[in-house]
């Protein structure tokens, strides 16, 4: 982790919600850059069907993760949160400035961000909707854009490259695949599935496991 900051209080408060890929995303990506001292984590539940209004004061999209900074100033989303945390800290920079490391982490990023879209279509297909709103070929529509997500991943990801955001997006979403039990990754995909377990064994994966279910 490129930097310390134990000696820092708490002067930015995350709404966050404990199942929430694209939350975890943010702390998961505050933890490496060593500035989880300060943030504030504030348990919040919300859903497109269970409407919160603390969310909704801050994101008129009602979507988590939310930043508040201490200029009083909110941000979201998740990747806007990303980039001003990697500007707060002194360290080796994890949305890299340059090019081609830029572009390899924002399109790995953008896929992960990606994947992560098609696993709520699907969960919402075959979990979430009342089972007679379903529509299957949406289903299966979403469902290939996972493995064909999975397959690409398996035949680019290096194990050598620096993390960047596009990691951290990339091992948070599959971690929230595998908690609810969307799509299997693993099978067949030795080298995703190595990396996956590598990455997860991180103390900033670690600290900040899943838990808990969506309130409709
Ligand atoms: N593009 C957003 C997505 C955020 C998002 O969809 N968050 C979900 C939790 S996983 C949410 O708050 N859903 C509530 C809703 O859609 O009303 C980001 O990257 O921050």
């Amino acid at each position: 982790m490129p930097q310390k900051s134990d000696d820092l209080k708490p002067d930015h408060r995350l709404l966050y919600q404990t199942h929430s890929p694209f939350a975890r995303k943010v702390l998961v990506f505050a933890l490496e850059c060593g500035l989880g001292n300060r943030i504030e984590v504030v348990h919040v539940e919300t859903s497109p069907t269970l409407r919160n209004e603390a969310i909704f004061a801050a994101n008129p999209l009602g979507k988590v993760p939310v930043l508040s900074v201490p200029d009083g100033m909110t941000l979201f989303d998740s990747m806007v949160i990303c980039d001003y945390l990697d500007r707060l800290h002194t360290g080796r920079k994890l949305i890299p400035h340059k090019a081609p490391k830029r572009w390899h982490a924002l399109r790995l990023h953008a896929l992960a961000q990606g994947m992560c879209d098609a696993g709520v279509l699907y969960r919402w297909e075959t979990n979430r909707r009342p089972e007679d709103l379903r529509y299957p070929p949406l289903a299966d529509g979403q469902k290939t854009k996972l493995i064909e997500t999975f397959d690409h991943l398996e035949s680019v990801l290096d194990p050598k490259t620096p993390i960047t955001i596009g990691h951290i997006a990339l091992a948070t979403g599959l971690d929230w695949i595998a908690f609810r039990d969307l799509v299997d990754f693993k099978t067949g995909r030795p080298r995703l599935s190595q990396w996956y377990e590598d990455f997860c064994a991180r103390e900033s994966m670690v600290k900040t496991r899943f838990s808990g279910q969506t309130h409709d």
